[in-house]
């Protein structure tokens, strides 16, 4: 059993944030491809699991999010891109990675593909970024985050389709 809850995961102890999360996300909506559930995690001999794509629950965030795997670890970056429009979602209506782990002063760069029509990068929550809405392949936004926490994100006009995001900065 990876139990690999970071200490920020209290910000959202929810009931279902427990180790079956962990097994169910794994394989989740898609059901074609790779993902057997065969492939034991190993939980005798696992003595450096050090896993990339931490399967964590965000309270749901990612419940309609087809291309969520898990959070991208990419600690230790200056900078890192989120593709804008990546395959997903039913066609270009995914942020990939969907989730990363940065370290604070960090800049995330949103890079649209210009697939799957206009996208934009919108903080709800808390309202510290919102990108233009565009469709040009190439376009950049980007954010700095400074302060740990978890900076959930959406693309307004897909959101119902799944195409949000998370940035864990710790
Ligand atoms: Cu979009």
């Amino acid at each position: 059993m990876t139990k690999r809850f970071s200490r920020r995961s209290f910000l959202h102890a929810t009931a279902a944030s427990t180790g079956i999360a962990l097994l169910a996300g794994c394989s989740s909506s898609s059901g074609g491809g790779s993902g057997g559930a065969g492939d034991g995690d190993g939980d005798s001999s696992d003595e450096e699991d050090t896993p990339e794509h931490e399967m964590r629950d965000f309270g749901g965030w990612f419940d309609r999010t087809g291309n969520y795997d898990g959070v991208h670890d990419l600690t230790g970056q200056d900078s890192v891109t989120v593709a804008v429009g990546a395959a997903g979602n039913g066609g270009g209506y995914a942020f990939a990675p969907a989730a990363v782990r940065v370290s604070p002063g960090t800049t995330v760069v949103w890079e649209w593909t210009g697939n799957g029509g206009t996208h934009n990068v919108v903080n709800r929550e808390d309202g510290l970024f919102e990108s233009e809405l565009t469709v040009s392949e190439g376009h950049t936004f980007e954010y700095t985050f400074e302060e740990s926490g978890e900076y959930k994100y959406v693309c307004v006009p897909h959101e119902t389709l799944g195409m949000v995001g998370v940035v864990v900065v710790e």
